[in-house]
């Protein structure tokens, strides 16, 4: 039977934006098999920012990640495969984009990250967690839903 499909949210931060690693990147998900469903470039503001990363809230360095995923514009993507959750985080490696850079040094942080601040993209941790980031910045992926069944 048909395999099942999954949406994960990528997001390409500041830094992978202006340091021009959006194409890069882009080559690395196409080759990896996955459709860019949806695509937006957002300038988050620290309102939005704060409600992104709202579980990190009591955390030392939040003011910190606030301000930098603010800095600039980021690029928002809906991307759809097989187990797109769990392969996007793969592709991506660890938080820390100076640990990426040895133990995984193919991985995309490892390619366009500095620190575990500054690490290029984000993905979804889990099918719950790209629900909630897919419709933070889609809209309600529900409603999706329901038009694509009465097609
Ligand atoms: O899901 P991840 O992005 O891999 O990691 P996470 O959910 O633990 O953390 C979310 C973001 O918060 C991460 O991409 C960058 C920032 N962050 C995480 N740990 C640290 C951090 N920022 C600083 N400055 N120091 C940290 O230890």
């Amino acid at each position: 039977g048909a395999v099942q499909r999954e949406r994960t949210l990528a997001m390409i931060k500041p830094d992978g934006l202006s340091g021009n690693y959006t194409e890069k990147i882009k080559e690395v998900i196409l080759e990896s098999g996955f459709d860019i469903v949806k695509e937006a470039v957002v300038h988050l503001d620290a309102e939005r920012a704060s409600l992104f990363y709202s579980e990190h809230s009591g955390r030392s360095f939040f003011d910190s990640l606030v301000m930098y995923m603010t800095s600039g514009p980021v690029l928002a993507m809906v991307l759809e495969r097989p187990d797109a959750v769990l392969h996007w985080r793969v592709l991506i490696g660890p938080t820390d984009a100076r640990k990426a850079k040895i133990s995984h040094p193919n991985s995309i942080r490892a390619m366009c990250g500095l620190d575990s601040e500054k690490n290029c993209v984000h993905g979804s941790d889990s099918p719950q967690s790209a629900a909630r980031e897919i419709s933070f910045f889609f809209g309600d992926v529900r409603s999706d839903t329901v038009e694509h069944d009465e097609l």
